[in-house]
């Protein structure tokens, strides 16, 4: 039976129409709302109303402001201009602020993984373990894995993500080396077909082989914080990066779950995270940044961020969500983790609508299909 959320589980308030009033103390983030596509999106660009959503071709026409306090946060919500007026009034700190948030939400990213980022971009998943939650067992035989890695690929998957570690809620870690022994020659055997493989792992060790045999992204659900050497690692590799947000660890993370606003934490936390690869060497554009649906999450944070994806633009990094049958489509919707595809594409297109260019799904061609009608819908409007 599907259930409701109860929108008071997050202190995440509506956003006050309007800058007037709002006088926050505290640093702002900017997430971009009101968005236009298609021929509505380059005449509000011309008419110089709407900015380009990391480059396009999404575009956004208001903003959301958001603010700590100290029992939560607070939120209005205007037109660009109103805000340029908004930061002129409040003098030059807060001006260069919104100038920094503003160019940062705009510009268009770099290629990621070799991939161009003006269109979402498929990363399939392959799970090479016996308990994940949607696929577990079906791929533990090596061949049967690869067979499923071309198979996604050949369905028009740009990335395949090798997994050997469960990381549902309540799953056991298991040991680096049988994860190893999982993944090492499916990786290999798909990096050697010209694959573009991504390991899913917060193992340096796991790192490091997957790497030698040819994978081209570490996507971590750690952060890189899962183990010492994993950032000097990535840092050496030249590898492209995910980092997820994750609070707790797999085993625990469902237990209450609580943030004081989940967007700006989880926000925060990853402009801490990128901080740390820059300063390892790392440059901005090698990161993808992703918020961890479910990881930590109860159903009104998952949607409270589901909502705001756009927010993440503000790092300056590609944004990837993985949302694809995932608990909470079952508890919203109904259905096992079989019986999600529905929600899983609802999902994949509310963040399209976002300007998200990396979506982590299990039904590839369902997931193609889907975003190749919304292109054309939103590029034929008017
Ligand atoms: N979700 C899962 C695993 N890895 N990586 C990123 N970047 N983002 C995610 O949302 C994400 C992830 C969990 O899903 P799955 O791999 O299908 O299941 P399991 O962890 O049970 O193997």
């Amino acid at each position: 039976m599907a259930a409701s959320v109860d929108p008071t589980d997050v202190r995440s308030p509506a956003p006050v129409r309007g800058f007037a009033a709002f006088r926050p103390s505290a640093p702002v983030r900017l997430c971009p709302v009101s968005f236009l596509e298609g021929p509505a999106a380059v005449a509000a660009l011309a008419q110089g109303v709407a900015l380009p959503l990391a480059g396009g071709p999404v575009a956004f026409a208001e903003i959301e402001v958001r603010a700590r306090r100290a029992d939560g946060a607070v939120a209005a919500r205007g037109p660009i201009d109103e805000l340029w007026r908004w930061a002129a009034e409040q003098g030059k700190p807060r001006q260069d602020e919104i100038a920094a948030g503003l160019a940062a939400l705009a510009a268009p990213r770099r290629d990621w993984a070799g991939l161009r980022l003006d269109r979402p971009r498929l990363m399939g998943v392959l799970n090479v373990t016996p308990d994940s939650f949607s696929d577990g067992g079906d791929f533990v035989d090596p061949e049967r894995a690869v067979a499923q890695g071309r198979a996604l690929a050949a369905s028009g998957a740009d990335i395949v993500d090798v997994g050997g570690e469960s990381t549902r809620p309540g799953a056991e870690p298991v040991s680096p080396e049988e994860e190893l022994r999982r993944v090492e020659p499916v990786v290999r055997r798909l990096a050697e077909d010209g694959i573009t493989v991504s390991i899913d792992t917060r193992r340096a060790i796991v790192m490091e082989a997957a790497l030698a045999a040819g994978a081209r992204i570490l996507n971590d659900v750690t952060a890189l914080t899962g183990a010492a050497e994993s950032l000097a690692i990535a840092a050496a590799s030249g590898a492209a990066l995910v980092l997820m947000h994750m609070a707790g660890d797999p085993r625990t993370m469902q237990v209450d779950p609580r943030y004081d606003d989940v967007t700006l934490d989880v926000f925060d936390f990853l402009e801490t995270r990128i901080a740390a690869c820059v300063a390892a060497g790392i440059p901005r554009e090698r990161v993808a940044v992703d918020p961890g649906i479910g990881f930590g999450k109860n159903d009104a944070h998952n949607l409270a961020l589901l909502a705001r994806l756009a927010l993440f633009h503000g790092t300056g990094c590609a944004v990837l969500l993985g949302a694809s049958r995932k608990s909470f489509i079952g508890r919203l919707g109904g259905g096992g983790p079989r019986q999600r595809l529905g929600g899983s594409l609802a999902a994949a297109l509310a963040a399209a609508g976002q300007g998200v260019q990396l979506l982590r799904v299990h039904d590839i061609a369902e997931t193609r299909q889907a975003l190749a009608l919304r292109a054309a819908i939103a590029g034929g409007a008017d």
